[in-house]
């Protein structure tokens, strides 16, 4: 029985920042969404993808029930747990008698709770006996885990989220907060306001909606960082603007830097990073100048072939000027995913071990097995994201078990990842949706419990540990990720290590916490003194957290005391290297990648929501005006995106905000949204030398105009998800095509291809058939010698369903009939006609939803800053940006720009 009026609180299942959510239910569906008053990271706000949650999830969209496929080119059918769990058991033992256990891998997540990773890793190293166990943070964090390690001593972010609004200056690099990390830049936009006086300097290639905070914007050259950072040292040094004696009674070496930092003269570096003099000296005197200094950086330091070294040449600045350990101070990596932080404390990317220590460390390796009970953890080091990929595409990975992450989206070099799954012979995918890339090469597939639905704890970017709680059931038989491992491994015992006790006897989330925090005792992390019922009491604690401790650590190193051998921390003399793929006649453009503000990665669950596709409804390449100009290409035109190892077709826009040169694709697209592998079809697999992680932010490519005239517009409302699985297969057959999501209420699919030709007419008689434009109350038209067909379905005089096909001219007008309800004289007209182009002129409209909360179009705001609205003018006529903020930073850009009165952009 359902009871209505139920509250739990649990957190966000997106970003670091790591949010306090309420989760308002009735015990069965989770019905509403709030901010946690009582949660210190976010106060009770939540960006735009926080406080749309419940809206997401669509259950045709989940796994709800486990699918076996007993022979490569077969079917998934339905099975049970149990055969599905004795079936994969059977076969990784096999595998691992007949191959050795090195021949097996786990691919997991920092979307998984700190419990389903302890599961995870000690299945992996201890049972199995591999440290083939990597994860998407690999791809994320693990330039930062090299960082602090090697400058710092431990991988251990000293900061918290007050030194970000206490600080006097903050450095955001590769960072875009405002999208990224929207409720932390909330507290940075009020913590400004308050003191204007706090600077802000913003170093990343694009004019960012996070550059509408910065008093300094520095578009230096995509992968410069380093350069830059060496750059400012050698002017703090120039001017005494360093710390001596904190240099010599806590750092060492110094000489060996300063030696390289004199080579990087201000001329030298204005010139790598394509930044004027002036700018530089203003960075580094803002820098130089501050009682205090905090660092925060994300993917655009990270992502790199140079992400160790532009990491620790940012520790460098820091620790020259003794800003580390004090309030409003100190080098703050923003972690990307809910648990990234998790992932690095068990030991979950293959290098490390549980308790921060490290794989390749024989007394850390001989203190793990003696806590688990085993003889010896395994030597052999474990391969990374993007060589597990390469040992699965050579044949030596031969059972392959991913967790709560999509790599047929999210790997760079997609063509040569997709190849690799279709020929591994044993693919699991525990996934909470069924719908993603790579569910498709499973011939397990494994339904897990999602957010809302488990138990567990996170840890978020400021070091916090919160309680995860559990508001409804898992629909249909979803399990959480730790009980579908833990079972596993208990039926993997028997077959590996047959008569001995049980290393799985674990009934509950919080029985393996208690058992993981042990390993973590005497280190710099310690989570002794923590358990689920003191952070029920007292709430999210930050780490450490020892025994006996009644509160937690906000801050660490204000001592100078560092977890080093010698307890000092290290400079790191890295000279600065270019990207891998550097600019040449054939690749001309830098493709960068990245966010956008409402959507989370591949989609598979912002996905469900239709209004998160009003900001940015589908997948367009962004290029600057002139290189527009000089390709010939027009807002709207399809291109060729070609790169070293693949090629997309995509629609181009003109974009001011980054330079001449660049390009912009956003993350997010893969195989099912848009035809073509998605943007990592053309991303490289070059990765750093030290921390493995890829160079996701700058691919080599160039784009071409492609003539596609026959065009193909379709929209249907209703029943989205399973139309999206009916409809997508058929546009394989178009050079072109993108799906997508519209509308609020009255969520719809919407359809756009192309191709060279018109497809065969059968082709077309099914898509008419799913759109359910075949028959019944439809309208239509057709020009068999211009090859024009148009279908409109009106029920209850409101369009439901559009399909035009030939020439699409009449699409945005069409759209925005349905999304009126008008089903109106002249669409009669219009459709009993020739005429493909719509009547009257048409309204130049963006069709943008700034704001989504309260459902504020682009157009809107346009109209009102025309009739003189400032932002408060704004705020008060129109509502945006009056509820969760996300909106904000774009309408001060729309305001500060000159000439805004109705957008035009096609
Ligand atoms: N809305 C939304 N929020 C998210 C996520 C999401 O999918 N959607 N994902 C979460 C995750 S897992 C992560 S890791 C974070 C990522 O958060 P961010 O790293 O902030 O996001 P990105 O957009 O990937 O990249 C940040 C910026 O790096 C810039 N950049 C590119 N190359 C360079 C360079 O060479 N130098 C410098 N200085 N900058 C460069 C890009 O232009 C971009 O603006 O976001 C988290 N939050
Ligand atoms: N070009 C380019 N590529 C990138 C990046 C970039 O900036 N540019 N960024 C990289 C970064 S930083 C990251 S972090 C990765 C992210 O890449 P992925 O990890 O592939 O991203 P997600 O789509 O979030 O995948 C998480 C999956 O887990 C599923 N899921 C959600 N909840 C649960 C659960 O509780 N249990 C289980 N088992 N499954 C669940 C979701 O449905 C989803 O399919 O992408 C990387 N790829
Ligand atoms: S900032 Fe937004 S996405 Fe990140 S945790 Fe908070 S509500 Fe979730
Ligand atoms: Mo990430």
């Amino acid at each position: 029985m359902p009871t209505p009026n139920q509250i739990t609180a649990s957190t966000c299942c997106y970003c670091g920042v790591g949010c306090g959510v309420l989760i308002e239910h009735d015990g069965e569906k989770i019905l509403g969404v709030k901010g946690d008053p009582n949660h210190p990271a976010n106060f009770g706000k939540l960006c735009s993808k926080g406080s749309t949650l419940h809206l997401t999830g669509d259950l045709d969209a989940r796994g709800l029930y486990p699918q076996l496929r007993l022979g490569k080119g077969l079917a998934r059918s339905r099975t049970d747990w149990d055969n599905a769990l004795e079936h994969a058991a059977n076969v990784f033992a096999e595998t691992i008698r007949e191959h050795g256990p090195d021949s097996v891998a786990f691919y997991i997540s920092g979307q998984l709770l700190t419990e389903d990773y302890y599961a995870f890793n000690k299945l992996s190293r201890a049972l199995v006996g591999t440290n083939n166990i990597d994860s998407n943070s690999r791809l994320c964090m693990s330039s930062a885990v090299v960082g602090y390690k090697r400058s710092l001593g431990a991988d251990a972010p000293p900061c918290n989220y007050e030194d970000i609004e206490q600080s006097d200056c903050l450095l955001i690099a590769g960072s875009n907060m405002a999208y990224a990390h929207p409720v932390l830049f909330r507290r940075l936009e009020e913590a400004k306001s308050k003191r204007p006086e706090m600077k802000v300097i913003v170093i990343d290639p694009r004019r960012t909606d996070t550059c509408e905070l910065a008093d300094l914007h520095l578009a230096i050259l995509p992968g410069t960082d380093v350069a830059l950072f060496h750059g400012i040292l050698h002017i703090l040094m120039w001017e005494g603007w360093i710390d001596r004696d904190y240099i010599d009674q806590h750092t060492e070496g110094f000489d060996a830097l300063k030696k390289l930092v004199r080579d990087y003269t201000p001329g030298t570096v204005a010139d790598i990073c394509g930044i004027s003099l002036e700018n530089l000296q203003a960075c580094a005197e803002l820098i130089g100048r501050a009682p205090s200094f905090l660092s925060l950086w994300c993917m655009g330091l990270n992502q790199s072939s140079a992400g160790s070294a532009k990491n620790s040449a940012l520790i460098n600045l820091h620790l020259a000027t003794g800003q580390i350990g004090k309030p409003g101070a100190g080098p703050f990596s923003l972690t990307g995913q809910p648990n990234a932080m998790g992932g690095r404390e068990t030991g979950s990317l293959s290098n490390l071990l549980p308790g921060h220590r490290d794989a390749a460390n024989a007394e850390h390796r001989g203190e793990v097995a003696t806590y688990w009970g085993v003889d010896a953890l395994p030597q052999t080091p474990g391969l990374t994201a993007i060589e597990l990929f390469d040992a699965v595409h050579a044949g030596k990975i031969k059972a392959l078990w991913i967790a709560c992450t999509n790599p047929a989206q999210s790997m760079p070099d997609q063509n040569k990842v997709h190849e690799a799954l279709a020929a591994c012979p044993f693919v699991v995918v525990q996934e909470a949706f069924f719908t993603t890339e790579t569910c498709h090469y499973a011939d397990l597939l494994l339904p897990a419990a999602s957010w809302g639905e488990k138990d567990g704890t996170v840890t978020n970017s400021e070091r916090r540990v919160s309680h995860v709680r559990r508001a409804v059931p898992a629909p249909a038989e979803a399990r959480p990720d730790w009980a579908i491992t833990t079972e596993f491994a208990q039926r993997l015992e028997p077959l590996l290590r047959p008569g001995l006790p049980s290393l799985f006897a674990f009934d509950s989330a919080e029985m393996l916490f208690e058992e993981y925090k042990y390993l973590t005792q005497n280190r710099d992390l310690d989570l002794c003194g923590l358990s689920y019922a003191i952070l029920d009491h007292q709430g999210p604690q930050q780490w450490p957290f020892p025994a006996g401790a009644s509160q937690g650590t906000p801050r660490l190193y204000g001592d100078g005391r560092f977890p080093t051998d010698n307890g000092r921390a290290q400079f790191h003399a890295d000279p600065y290297r270019a990207p891998k793929e550097k600019r040449e006649a054939r690749f001309p453009l830098t493709l960068n990648t990245g966010r956008l503000r409402d959507q989370w990665h591949g989609m598979s669950r912002t996905g469900t929501a239709a209004r998160l596709f009003g900001h940015v409804e589908e997948a367009v390449l962004s290029l600057h005006p002139d290189e527009m100009r000089r390709r010939r290409l027009q807002a709207g035109d399809l291109i060729k995106v070609r790169s070293r190892r693949g090629s997309l077709i995509v629609p181009v826009q003109a974009d001011d905000a980054i330079r001449s040169g660049q390009a912009y694709l956003p993350m997010h697209w893969g195989d099912r949204f848009l035809k073509g592998r998605g943007t990592n079809v053309l991303t490289l697999p070059a990765f750093d030398p030290l921390s493995k992680q890829p160079e996701l932010k700058h691919a080599g490519i160039e784009v071409e105009k492609v003539d596609l005239p026959w065009q193909l517009f379709a929209l249907v409302e209703g029943d989205v998800q399973r139309r999206f699985a009916a409809l997508r297969p058929l546009f394989e057959e178009f050079a072109y095509a993108s799906l997508t999501l519209a509308g609020r209420e009255r969520p719809a699919l919407v359809i756009r291809a192309a191709s060279a030709v018109a497809p065969d007419a059968s082709l077309l008689a099914q898509v008419d058939a799913l759109l359910g434009v075949d028959a019944g109350p439809v309208l239509a038209y057709d020009d068999p010698r211009r090859t024009v067909g148009k279908r409109v379905r009106i029920e209850d005089g409101r369009i439901v369903a559009i399909r035009l096909a030939g020439e699409t001219a009449a699409r945005h007008w069409l759209k925005s009939l349905w999304s009126e309800g008008k089903a109106d004289a002249d669409l009669r007209r219009w459709l009993l006609a020739p005429l493909s182009t719509p009547p009257g002129a048409m309204s130049a409209s963006s069709g943008k939803t700034l704001c989504n909360c309260m459902n504020v179009s682009e157009d809107a705001v346009c109209a009102g800053i025309a009739r003189g609205l400032d932002l408060d003018g704004l705020k008060q006529g129109l509502g945006c940006g009056t509820s969760c903020g996300s909106c904000v930073p774009e309408i001060k850009r729309l305001l500060a720009t000159p000439s805004v009165s109705v957008a035009t952009n096609a």
